[in-house]
């Protein structure tokens, strides 16, 4: 039990800035009292996760929705309230110029401007102290002939050559695919395999993040996960559930087992903590439910499966698996995806110095009340802003 948790202490969970801000579905944005106002407000609502949660100390930051004058200013605010500046996410897909792509676009003049944002967010990266830089692309088309798959994809291959040469020493790219949506016949990176293949031309900083809300119902995220483990090509998660398409909702919510199966693999390649250079981070939105108590929760939700598969008895796994014996090595993932690690986790929580149930102590805290207070003024657009 000491191995397992000392294993949880080393675990890192970055939190979205937007995540903390207004979102909701195409359909309607139910505006919620005290969210976040501008970035520092919500590197402040993040620093508040950390505190009860002792494993979110990074924020990630999305470009341009967290623009700010100064981000080195930001930076040291976040030190202040006890948290760090984490991945810069790169936006190229709400421009009304990217309709027909953005660094696949046919229009060169399109593709420079795309470009030059992503060369900015390296820019953003080197005055917050980032490490990561996440791209996603929405760009694809509608039509069949509508454009050339080939060309789009050596546009593609053009624009992040020039991204990764302008990366630093320590920075890494992050490449995110996603089947569909909001292009409906191609998507230009749609799968792992894409995104592996871009990865592995332009050097080992290169590396693919798993949205495990990208993928076509029923395909088996964790063979994904073991693949690119195996060609030291997995660079990082974003975290969150699904039951119909790009969901977005609180991770583990949806398929707690899906994620106990992730975490499984990630378990046996020994990289739970950062010395493994994973990056775990949330991608969600939280549009009808309070958001700090939904990150929260999320982070816990991420704890409990991580704990669960460090619980996996991997001696008898192995010996089951050797001998043939189907049962018993499926009995042995599921003794410990059954075990309620609860109060294991209320356990180690205590022993740091934490409150052992962190949805209830920031509930007592007063927070809630606060922000809704002092930001009774406004409220910030989240994503989409
Ligand atoms: C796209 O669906 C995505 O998953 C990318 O990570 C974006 O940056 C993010 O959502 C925005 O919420
Ligand atoms: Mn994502
Ligand atoms: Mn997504």
């Amino acid at each position: 039990m000491t191995d397992v948790k000392q294993v949880l202490r080393t675990q890192r969970i970055e939190t979205p800035s937007w995540g903390y801000a207004n979102s909701g579905t195409r359909f309607k944005v139910f505006p919620q009292q005290g969210v976040p106002r501008d970035p520092y407000e919500k590197v402040a609502d993040a620093a508040t996760v950390h505190r009860f949660t002792g494993v979110a100390p990074t924020v990630a930051l999305h470009i341009p929705w967290d623009t700010v004058d100064d981000y080195q200013k930001l930076a040291s605010y976040a030190r202040e309230v006890g948290v760090g500046l984490g991945t810069i996410n790169s936006n190229v897909f709400q421009d009304p110029d990217y309709m027909l792509g953005s660094v696949t676009h046919p229009d060169p003049r399109v593709r420079r401007k795309a470009t030059d944002h992503l060369l900015a967010c390296v820019d953003i990266m080197d005055a917050t102290g980032s490490r990561d830089l996440k791209l996603w692309f929405s760009d694809g088309t509608n039509y069949p002939g509508q454009d050339d798959i080939t060309a789009r994809q050596d546009r593609l291959a053009a624009a992040l050559s020039e991204v990764y040469d302008r990366l630093g020493s320590e920075q890494r790219m992050l490449l995110e695919y996603k089947f569909f949506e909001p292009a409906f016949y191609l998507t230009d990176v749609p799968d792992w395999g894409t995104a592996f293949s871009h990865c592995l031309r332009l050097g080992e900083r290169a590396q693919v993040v798993i949205d495990t809300g990208h993928h076509a119902p029923g395909t088996n995220i964790e063979f994904i996960v073991a693949v690119l483990l195996r060609a030291g090509k997995l660079g990082g998660f974003d975290f969150n559930s699904r039951f119909y398409a790009d969901d977005d909702l609180m991770v583990g919510a949806a398929d707690p087992f899906g994620l106990f199966r992730i975490m499984h693999e990630i378990v046996q390649a020994g990289v739970v903590g950062p010395a493994g250079g994973i990056a775990f981070m949330l991608d969600q939105c939280h549009n009808i439910e309070p958001k700090i108590p939904a990150m929260i929760r999320s982070v816990m939700n991420v704890q409990e499966a991580t704990a669960k598969a460090l619980l996996v008895d991997r001696a008898a796994l192995r010996q089951a698996q050797q001998a043939g014996d189907v049962l018993g090595a499926n009995a042995a993932l599921m003794d410990a995806y059954n075990t309620d690690v609860r109060p294991l986790l209320a356990e180690l929580r205590s022993e740091d110095g934490l409150d052992p149930d962190p949805v209830a102590a920031y509930h007592r805290s007063g927070y809630a009340d606060q922000i809704r207070a002092d930001r009774a003024d406004g409220q910030a657009a989240g994503w989409g802003a």
